[in-house]
């Protein structure tokens, strides 16, 4: 059986790029009788200023959503990530391990301090040892991520092995798992960029609270090319992402969608798509809307989740800071 382990930033909405680039591969996981580990990491999310009152509404709205697309707390553990102290204990003794060197070249801090200066913050450029802490706390062999993570999850590698090789066997070395296409859906306004919820524009995602109307003007703005048919090659950016879409929305594979639009133009694939979309969020969002009139019972599950967690990183702490000699 393998610990499998994912978690995410209880931070504006989610999008369907959160959804299949780490949810849903989760899911799948999670039902092959895995030993599950799924939480919102609320002490990342502060690494850029957040609103108190709408970080604490964020993870419960994180909270329901994990429910509602499948997430079974008697399979995985669900927590919030400030309520084990052990990540940000495990994080410290990590960062005097790091170079400053290897995490100066990581892209996503580059991306997010890029224009920030002096200001940025020592959080935003820890990021991912706190990341790493995460992972190893739980003897973790499988990360579930988006392809943008994979460098973070390489890190975590690196500095597991530094520190066995320093003290001895400690820490499972873990993989990250990408899968092949999903794992960075762009964005809607600029194909060139992964979609985000930090985007500057509402047009470059897809939110999974996004309603019918929504859905339909978002995808048809979403930008194309010139060439006008149904093809899928690399090189058309938005019309590749678009494609993606469709196939992770309805199953189908590209060849079956070529076919299915064969002829047609953008108008025609669009309203279809838009359609496809709004199946696939409807349901889940009459889910998440029901789990979030219980908040009690949303909090129950995390103090719960959190129980279980804490034994054990408890235990992986102990035998840490005996390894280094603070005990
Ligand atoms: P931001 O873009 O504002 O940094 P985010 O959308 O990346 O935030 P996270 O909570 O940091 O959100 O990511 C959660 C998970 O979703 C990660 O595993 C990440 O790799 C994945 N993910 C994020 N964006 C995409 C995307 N566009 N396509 C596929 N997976 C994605
Ligand atoms: N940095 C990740 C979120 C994250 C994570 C983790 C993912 C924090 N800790 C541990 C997998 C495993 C992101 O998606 N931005």
């Amino acid at each position: 059986m393998s610990r499998v382990l994912t978690a995410l930033q209880p931070t504006g909405v989610l999008h369907i790029g959160n959804y299949f680039g780490a949810i849903e591969p989760f899911l799948k996981l999670q039902d092959q009788g895995n030993e599950n580990f799924l939480f919102a990491v609320d002490y990342h999310a502060i690494t850029v200023p957040q609103d108190p009152e709408t970080l604490r509404k964020n993870l419960l709205f994180a909270t329901a959503v994990y429910l509602a697309a499948g997430v079974d707390p008697s399979k995985t553990t669900l927590f919030q990530q400030s309520h084990v102290q052990e990540h940000t204990e495990l994080a410290w003794i990590l960062n005097c391990i790091a170079g400053m060197g290897e995490l100066e070249r990581m892209t996503q801090y580059k991306d997010k301090a890029k224009g920030k200066g002096e200001s940025v913050s020592v959080g935003l450029f820890a990021y991912p040892v706190l990341m790493a802490a995460d992972i190893l706390l739980y003897d973790t062999h499988i990360v579930p991520v988006g392809e943008d993570q994979k460098q973070h999850v390489e890190l975590a590698r690196d500095l597991a092995e530094r520190f066995n090789n320093r003290f001895g066997f400690t820490f499972v070395i873990p993989k990250p798992q990408i899968r092949e296409s999903g794992a960075r859906i762009m964005g809607l306004d600029d194909p060139e960029k992964k979609m985000s919820k930090s985007a500057p524009s509402e047009k470059n995602y897809i939110s999974l609270m996004d309603d019918e109307a929504t859905v339909l003007k978002k995808i048809k703005s979403a930008v194309t090319d010139s060439e006008g048919t149904i093809v899928y090659r690399e090189h058309r950016k938005g019309m590749a992402n678009l494609m993606t879409i469709y196939s992770l929305m309805s199953g189908s594979s590209m060849s079956e969608i070529e076919k299915i639009f064969e002829g047609k133009g953008y108008g025609d694939f669009k309203v279809a798509l838009a359609a496809e979309i709004t199946a696939f969020l409807s349901p889940l969002q009459t889910k998440i809307k029901s789990y979030l009139e219980d908040e009690d019972a949303l909090r129950q599950v995390l103090a719960s989740g959190a129980e279980k967690a804490r034994e054990i990183a408890a235990k992986k702490m102990t035998e840490v800071r005996k390894k280094i000699g603070v005990a």
